[in-house]
């Protein structure tokens, strides 16, 4: 693989990793505010996020890269309202899409097929995260100040589970082997 692709994977794996940050952030001031449903479902974003890294790390591992770790930037910690955190999070994944859509022009320019083929799964995956998070931000904007839309909402949230995404060509995902 070459270096500037291995660079940048590498770089876009400290914002996967800084996404998986951020959100166990937004998880616990959603808990300090009472709202256990919605701290439930940014729990589960927290894994997406880490299935998201752990992807790219499997890719560069079998292109004979070298993955390399860097500090993960200090997430904000404090917000006005749960209607902020998840406006927050789609302002977040907009600016991810922008950085998936960049390596992919990457790919592109150095003429890396397999990278290109690889990454297509993150772009398809970047529409789901977005409308995910607007859809609630939305959904909050409109509750308001009104406690039992805010208790409704906390409620579907909780519902939320963990499913691994599978994740084309590598591990992520993938059924074990009897
Ligand atoms: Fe990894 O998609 Fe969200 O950030």
């Amino acid at each position: 693989m070459k270096t500037s692709i291995e660079k940048s994977l590498n770089d876009q794996i400290n914002a996967e990793l800084y996404s998986a940050y951020l959100y166990k952030s937004m998880e616990m001031y959603l808990h300090s505010v009472d709202l256990p449903g919605m701290a439930n479902w940014m729990n589960v974003q927290v894994q997406e996020e880490l299935a998201h890294a752990e992807g790219m790390m499997q890719f560069i591992n079998l292109r004979d890269g070298k993955v390399t770790l860097a500090a993960i930037e200090a997430p904000k910690t404090e917000w006005k309202s749960a209607a902020e955190v998840f406006s927050d999070a789609y302002d977040h994944e907009v600016k991810v899409t922008g950085r998936i859509h960049k390596l992919v022009d990457l790919a592109i320019k150095e003429k890396d097929h397999m990278f290109n083929n690889f990454l297509q799964w993150y772009v398809a995956e970047q529409v789901e995260e977005e409308d995910n998070s607007i859809t609630l931000a939305r959904k909050l904007k409109r509750a308001g100040d009104n406690v039992s839309l805010l208790m409704q909402v906390d409620a579907e949230c909780a519902a939320r589970t963990f499913t691994a995404p599978v994740i084309p060509g590598t591990k992520v995902g993938a059924p074990t082997a009897p």
